[in-house]
């Protein structure tokens, strides 16, 4: 399964889908975070030196829309961050952008000094206590934008708004290039990676 050099892509709100290896993203500004995070099912404490570029200029070097909007419009956006065994894990913008948060999250090119060239970049998410975002292994990230639908809400009754929500959340799906209209719940919708697997 492992491939040589795996590399993640990136789409959603970009001017084109862009493809970038750990060793390129081991070309941006690199940070060091220590982190500590637990797990309910394995119960100890781990504690791992991270290293890599934010999330954030990873998302501006492959040229993200969403940093042309105002900041109104740039905290509307979501983020799922995929791994290869197909778990993810979802993030909002305000907590990668330096205007809303000062939160060090990195995709990681090293732990503990160990190069992830041959795995795929980890997402460090310091300050979750839980480890449950710290997806490695990453093999997508799409960011797209959240939207209010009055019509929706209206149309919907609340309780099967719901039903869908947990549904959409119960099966995820691999993201493609292809986004449409989730519902989130009522009244609220996402535009959300749907349809076959991209890039293995
Ligand atoms: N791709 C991927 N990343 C993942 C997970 C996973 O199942 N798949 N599990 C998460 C969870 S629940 C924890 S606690 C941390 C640490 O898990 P590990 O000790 O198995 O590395 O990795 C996170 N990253
Ligand atoms: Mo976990």
């Amino acid at each position: 399964m492992s491939r040589t050099a795996p590399a993640v892509l990136l789409h959603g709100a970009f001017d084109q889908p862009t493809e970038l290896t750990v060793a390129q993203l081991r070309e941006l500004p690199a940070q060091q975070v220590s982190a500590s995070f637990n797990c309910r099912s394995r119960g100890a404490m781990q504690q791992h030196n991270f290293e890599g570029p934010r999330l954030w200029d990873v998302l501006r070097t492959a040229g993200t829309q969403v940093d042309r909007g105002t900041r109104k419009v740039r905290l509307r956006h979501l983020l799922t961050v995929t791994g290869a065994d197909d778990h993810f894990a979802l993030l909002s913008w305000a907590e990668i952008d330096p205007d809303f948060s000062g939160r060090q999250i990195l995709l990681a090119t090293s732990v503990d000094g160990v190069p992830l060239d041959e795995t795929g970049p980890q997402l460090v998410v310091p300050g979750d206590t839980c480890g449950a975002r710290y997806v490695s292994g990453i093999t997508t990230v799409w960011v797209g934008l959240a939207r209010l639908d009055p019509a929706a809400a209206a149309a919907v009754p609340a309780a099967a708004a719901a039903d869908t929500a947990l549904a959409e959340a119960a099966q995820p799906r691999v993201p493609s290039t292809t986004d449409v209209n989730c519902l989130l719940g009522p009244g609220a919708r996402v535009l959300c990676p749907v349809g076959p697997a991209v890039g293995g």
